[in-house]
């Protein structure tokens, strides 16, 4: 079959197109001290709360939760400084793996 290996080669080249671009590594701190929830984090970015700062959501695996910090400071410089669980009708979210 010829069909596959050009298949191959076009897929690689979009890949190729698309490369991500990274920058360092650099942990994310809350209150002056690392933010740490162990293996398999998930953080996601988005203004969670509508005030134009870019907050961070953190699920955390080892115990399904998910945590808000919301960000104090600006887009390009966040700060965080606390979080909470967070709930859905005063109840805890925790989403379970496996
Ligand atoms: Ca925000």
């Amino acid at each position: 079959m010829k069909i596959i290996p050009i298949l191959l080669v076009l897929a690689a080249g979009l890949c190729m197109a698309q490369a991500p671009a990274y920058q360092s590594f650099l942990y994310m701190e809350c209150a002056g001290n690392p933010i740490d929830v162990g293996n398999y984090g998930a953080p996601c970015i988005a203004d969670w709360n509508g005030d134009g700062e870019k907050d961070m959501i953190l699920g955390i695996f080892s115990n399904g939760n998910i945590r808000f910090y919301g960000n104090v400071n600006t887009n390009d410089s966040p700060v965080f400084n606390s979080y909470t669980t967070m709930k859905a009708d005063g109840i805890t979210i925790t989403l379970p793996y496996g």
